[in-house]
């Protein structure tokens, strides 16, 4: 499985309501990413910038490249009221780049 990082931007004063949305995040979501081959994700916020950054381990398509699954379309356009997307709800994602890793 390969791990990846990847960046997106909440909107100022959001900290909780993300927290909440994802501590009831959708069951048939889950299942998705599980099916997927999404494992061990998790997701940060840099208070001082609102920067979100996700790691998650892959053994296929990664969360974002699921945007053509209707439980993601429905999530990210309900998450849009609080998070920086594109004209299609979808998160403004920006992958990172691992410069190290120690096992
Ligand atoms: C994030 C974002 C991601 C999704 C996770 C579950 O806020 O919408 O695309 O994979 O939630």
């Amino acid at each position: 499985m390969e791990k990846v990082a990847f960046k997106m931007k909440l909107k100022k004063g959001q900290k909780a309501e993300y927290i909440k949305r994802h501590n009831e995040i959708w069951a048939e979501l889950v299942v998705l990413l599980k099916e997927t081959g999404v494992r061990d994700y998790t997701i940060f916020l840099d208070e001082e910038t609102d920067t979100l950054f996700a790691v998650q381990k892959q053994s296929g398509s990664s969360s974002q490249d699921l945007g053509k699954e209707e439980v993601v379309q429905k999530w990210w356009k309900y998450m849009a009221d609080i998070m920086d997307t594109h004209e299609d709800f979808s998160p403004v994602s920006t992958p990172l780049t691992k410069v190290f890793h120690l096992d």
